[in-house]
């Protein structure tokens, strides 16, 4: 029999990993975040929460608070529900924190596909679409391009276009979709399957709220008609949607819409990168050298292939930019935890010999 909570997205993942929760505790899915408030639902219906103040004193980085999509250990007391803590993510859409924090942001948790969204119209860029997909990936998050507004362009640029997207990464599918003319609506319909999580990806103005708008239309569904632009020519980066949410569709899947990002920062998505540019990993498997940067380096097999015109020039510099980017960040986030412990452990010594003797307590002050 299914799990009581399958319908909104509770697999047997989340039974085989869920930890023994103290009584009283049920698991419930967040559906938003609003800066330090949230949403929970569970198969009573949502509810405001709050974050048991134990969690919010142990987080040593964003990634450890609840985030839209997540599972979490949920006590109801006096009329309020508390959050005990977040159960193990199955799958996690992740950035680094924009900025100059190196750091983690959580976008959405417990996703089984990501709809990385752009429009025909201003936004298409492969190199974009590349970063997003290797995000994507390091997630464990399968993927299909949507490409909108495909009523603003000549059949002729589509095609050019859908091609140029399907070279990002050969293993995802592209869809054309018009939320204007309908076209393709019927292909994303056909990806919602009861108890799915789809999270809508793209910059700000590539129509995910009116995808969410249409594919709810007339339905009689509960999900409230979500704020857009007026139909506009552009509708180009106005970021109208302000928070990530996730909602359930009548037909059962489970969709989260999120505002548009302006930086989508790679930080530990080394393996997301390997997945996206897999023509590329493939040929580095080729090079003399393991560790080949594919630079000056003798027998590399990936510069080869671009001489030869196996490999797309902008795409191998693509590869490399990224790659660089990555593992710049997650060298500085593996040395900003370091220093963090290592803070920890010296603040704990201290706090224990205090203890031990309570006259160097004034040297603590
Ligand atoms: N012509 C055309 N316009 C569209 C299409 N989809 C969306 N739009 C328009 O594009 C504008 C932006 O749409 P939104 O749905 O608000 O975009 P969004 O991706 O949710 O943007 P943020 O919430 O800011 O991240 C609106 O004016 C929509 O009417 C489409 O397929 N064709
Ligand atoms: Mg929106
Ligand atoms: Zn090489």
């Amino acid at each position: 029999m299914d799990h009581p909570l399958a319908a909104l997205g509770w697999t047997d993942w989340h039974s085989a990993h869920a930890p023994d929760g103290a009584t009283g505790e049920a698991p419930a899915r967040v559906t938003a975040v609003d800066r330090g408030r949230y949403v929970v639902r569970d198969a009573d219906g949502e509810s405001p929460a709050e974050l048991a103040g134990r969690m919010l004193h142990r987080a040593t980085s964003p990634a450890d608070l609840p985030c839209v999509g997540d599972w979490v250990a949920a006590r109801r007391a006096d009329g309020t529900i508390r959050i005990h803590g977040v159960l193990p993510r199955r799958t996690f859409l992740r950035r680094k924190v924009p900025g100059n924090d190196i750091d983690v942001q959580m976008i959405a948790a417990n996703v089984d596909l990501a709809l990385v969204i752009q429009s025909c119209q201003f936004d298409f860029n492969v190199r974009r679409l590349e970063r997003y997909l290797a995000t994507v990936h390091e997630g464990s998050v399968e993927s299909v391009v949507l490409l909108t507004k495909t009523d603003l362009v000549s059949e002729s640029e589509l095609a050019g276009l859908l091609a140029a997207a399907r070279r990002a990464d050969a293993a995802t599918p592209v869809i054309p979709l018009s939320n204007l003319t309908g076209a393709g609506l019927d292909d994303v319909r056909a990806l919602l399957t009861p108890g799915r999580t789809v999270c809508l990806l793209g910059s700000s103005g590539v129509g995910k709220s009116t995808l969410i708008n249409r594919l709810v239309d007339g339905t009689g569904s509960g999900v409230p008609t979500l704020p857009t632009l007026e139909v506009s020519r552009t509708g180009e980066g106005r970021h109208t949607t302000r928070r990530r949410q996730l909602f359930v569709l009548d037909g059962g899947a489970l969709v989260v819409d999120t505002p548009g990002m302006r930086e989508l920062g790679l930080l530990d998505a080394a393996d997301g990168l390997d997945d996206t540019f897999s023509d590329v990993a493939e040929l580095a498997r080729r090079c003399r050298f393991a560790d080949c940067r594919h630079g000056s380096e003798p027998g590399c097999a990936v510069r080869a292939a671009v001489e030869q015109g196996d490999l797309d020039d902008a795409r191998f510099r693509s590869y490399v930019k990224l790659r660089r980017e990555e593992s710049f960040h997650t060298m500085s986030y593996v040395e900003r935890r370091r220093k963090d412990r290592e803070f920890g452990r010296q603040t704990r010594a201290v706090a224990s010999r205090v203890r031990r003797d309570p006259r160097d307590r004034r040297d603590t002050r």
